[in-house]
């Protein structure tokens, strides 16, 4: 099994578009629908550093990451990095700058950080500050709470020498001028709400961390806070036995704790995988869910991955490397289950 995975992620690497790779994992899983565990890739060798991270963006952000680890950095370096990048990008309509805003036309981000000593730390409803991660980073590390919100998060960031950063750009400005003429709440699976990134690594010394930001649901209520800021919803890591992360429809998440919900199922024996899929019951047993996506992506202790969303059209990066001096491995995996 293990040398399957590797052939697999060695596959993988050698294509330039790795959307073929998902989908044939996304096959040998939906061919075996009833028994999820087949979808939790095997695990990984004493050493191997994992970084795992949401969506399409994911893979950049983990090329992030490990260049973070290589320049010394630990699993937390990796996270902070990698979150970094994707906040940084203009285009991303759903993190950071160019986020869509809430429906008073600002644009208000959430972010935690959690490493695998319990160490966590949050902002929530943030306006003006670029690298949310950042700022909840210095949360855990220079205060002693876990979680900053609005205003007094934003002169916590002054305070750091954080600029005030314009975050609502041309584009996110003009796609909610044109949702005004309606002003109709409807958000569209896996379409204009699907850009999160929750990530999480596992660095060459075994070290867990994970983090996650995002700007939130478009079009939200002014002063709507999600899950990906609350530990245990959108993000939560245990150093014994291993991080989750969630994307998509976050009053969902935050109803089931649902990263809390994946790691105590990995506790109690579940693979990562196995424990996605189960957290993913939770919800679907508790309220209707044709129209609301959710997806969770975990990596146990061990280097496991595993992923699962409600419905199709969820994915995630994942890199690996077995030492600091082997190639990097990456694929990009349709976590659909048909
Ligand atoms: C939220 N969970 O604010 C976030 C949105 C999201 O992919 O994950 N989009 O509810």
């Amino acid at each position: 099994m293990a040398s399957n995975r590797r052939a697999f992620l060695r596959n993988s690497a050698a294509v330039a578009s790795t959307l073929g790779i998902g989908a044939l994992w996304s096959k040998a899983w939906s061919n075996s629908s009833a028994n999820p565990s087949n979808g939790t890739l095997p695990p990984v060798e004493p050493g191997v550093a994992v970084m795992t991270s949401t969506w399409n963006h994911g893979m950049l952000a983990n090329d992030a990451g490990f260049a973070a680890l290589d320049a010394g950095g630990k699993a937390l370096d990796m996270i902070e990095a990698g979150a970094r990048l994707v906040e940084a990008d203009a285009e991303g309509l759903s993190v950071g700058i160019g986020g869509l805003p809430d429906r008073d036309g600002h644009v208000t981000l959430d972010a935690c950080i959690m490493d695998d000593r319990g160490d966590a730390g949050s902002v929530c409803f943030v306006q003006q500050v670029a690298h949310p991660i950042s700022l909840a980073r210095k949360v855990m590390e220079d205060t002693p709470h876990v979680m900053l919100a609005g205003a007094g998060a934003e002169q916590f960031a002054r305070e750091l020498g954080m600029p005030k950063t314009q975050l609502l750009t041309e584009q996110a400005r003009k796609a909610w001028e044109r949702w005004r003429e309606t002003s109709d709440y409807k958000p569209v699976i896996n379409i204009e709400n699907h850009d999160t990134i929750g990530l999480l690594a596992l660095d060459h010394e075994g070290r867990l961390a994970g983090g996650c930001t995002t700007s939130g649901l478009a079009y939200k209520m002014h002063g709507r806070v999600g899950d990906s800021p609350i530990i245990g919803a959108g993000l939560y890591v245990d150093g014994a036995v291993g991080g989750a992360t969630a994307t998509g429809l976050g009053e969902a998440v935050m109803r089931t704790v649902g990263s809390f919900l994946v790691v105590e199922l990995m506790r109690q024996g579940a693979t990562p995988q196995e424990a996605c899929y189960e957290a993913v019951q939770r919800i679907i047993r508790s309220m209707p869910t044709d129209d609301l996506q959710v997806g969770y992506l975990a990596l146990g202790r061990d280097g496991r991955v595993g992923g699962h969303a409600i419905h199709g059209g969820f994915n995630y990066a994942l890199h690996e490397r077995p030492n600091a001096s082997a190639p990097l491995k990456t694929a990009l995996i349709d976590a659909s289950h048909g």
